[in-house]
């Protein structure tokens, strides 16, 4: 018989990549949907998995149809992707980021605990939980923790929460710390994507400048498609733990933008970029680079997309659809 998983936040960019590569392995893949009147499912069809998927129900907010769900589907593993994933947006809306960032990973622990303890439980944890701390200019598993927004506080509880269901009831509970990672159906919003966006649309005269806030800050920037593999292996394993994603490589967003600029053969890109201080944020988290040498030791992931083929590729990407 297949594998049973509940993907939720299938709808973003990291949904479909995962349900993507479950799919190709066989499983049976059921996707957690909030009642919308007209939901998007634009970036499963950029995956062509819009009609392999199964739907279901529910919201990060509403215990019963999360406790209902794992009731009723008993899923072999439950990835848990779905947040309030937009730091910015966390400052002017903490307690909506609280509610189902944290407290809707607290449901589906629950949910596992009462009705289901043998389904495997994977935390989207994230890099942001670091904030300001390092390790010599590094974060790992064993960096501590000091959110800069209300995201990476609501994260740190559901990363804690994880952890204690596993100590606590023995169930298998995994966080995968991811450090930020990007693809063609990132939301627009997001650094990335606004960049090579805009740079498509400046390409194809659609667009005269590129609005933007704090230019020095650092990321480590990987593939998306690549970091869902890591997800995946984390629950084939034969214990639950804890592990940093990442490329090891640190850009700043300066970097980036040059980079997509030079794409389009561009080169003096200081002429479309204007300092916009709305996207800049009451708190940074300046320099973020992933030492994820226990992710490559005992799982043998490694990231396969360099920083300038993603940069490349998502140009291209917006180009095509302006294109069209
Ligand atoms: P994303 O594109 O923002 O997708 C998040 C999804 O969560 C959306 O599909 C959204 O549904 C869903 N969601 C939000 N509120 C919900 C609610 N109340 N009930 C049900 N679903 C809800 O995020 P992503 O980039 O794919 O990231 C996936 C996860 O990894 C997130 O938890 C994020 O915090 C975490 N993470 C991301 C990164 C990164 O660099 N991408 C790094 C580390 C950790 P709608 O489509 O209905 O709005
Ligand atoms: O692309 P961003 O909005 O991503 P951020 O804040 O790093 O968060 C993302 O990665 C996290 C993992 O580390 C995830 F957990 C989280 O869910 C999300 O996916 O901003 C990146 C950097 C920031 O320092 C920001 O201040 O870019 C800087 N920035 C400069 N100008 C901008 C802009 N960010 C946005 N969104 N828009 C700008 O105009």
């Amino acid at each position: 018989m297949s594998k049973t998983a509940l993907v939720t936040g299938i709808l973003g960019q990291d949904g479909p990549y995962l349900a993507d590569l479950l799919l190709k392995k066989g499983y049976k893949v059921f996707g957690l949907i909030r009642r919308y009147s007209n939901p998007n499912f634009s970036n499963l069809d950029y995956l062509g998995v819009t009609n392999d998927v199964d739907y279901v129900e529910g919201d990060m907010n509403d215990e019963a149809s999360l406790l209902n769900l794992i009731r009723m589907l008993h899923p072999d593993e439950v990835y848990n992707l779905a947040a309030q994933s937009f730091v910015k947006a966390s400052f002017e809306q903490a307690k909506l980021t609280t509610e189902v960032n944290s407290l809707g990973p607290l449901y589906l622990l629950n949910a596992i605990k009462f009705f289901s303890p043998t389904s495997k439980f994977y935390q989207a944890s994230t890099s942001e939980m670091f904030g300001l701390q390092h390790t010599n200019g590094y974060q790992d598993e064993k960096t501590p923790f000091h959110p800069r927004s209300p995201y990476g506080v609501s994260k740190v509880y559901a990363y804690w929460m994880t952890v204690n269901y596993r100590e606590s009831y023995g169930l298998f509970t995994a966080n995968g710390i991811l450090f930020n990672h990007e693809s063609p159906i990132r939301g627009i919003q997001f650094v990335t994507r606004k960049i090579t966006d805009g740079v498509a649309k400046i390409k194809l005269g659609l667009a005269k400048e590129l609005r933007l806030g704090n230019l020095d800050a650092k990321r480590d920037w990987g593939f998306a498609g690549d970091y869902v593999e890591a997800m995946y292996l984390m629950l084939q394993q034969k214990n639950p733990d804890d592990y940093v994603v990442g490329t090891g490589e640190s850009h700043s967003v300066r970097e980036f933008v040059e980079a997509a600029f030079k794409s389009i053969g561009i080169s003096d890109w200081k002429k479309y970029v204007v300092i916009d201080p709305q996207f800049k944020r009451p708190a940074e988290v300046p320099n973020l680079k992933a030492k994820a040498d226990k992710v490559r030791k005992n799982l043998g992931w490694k990231p396969k997309v360099s920083f300038e083929e993603l940069v490349e590729m998502m140009v291209k990407a917006d180009l095509k659809r302006y294109g069209k």
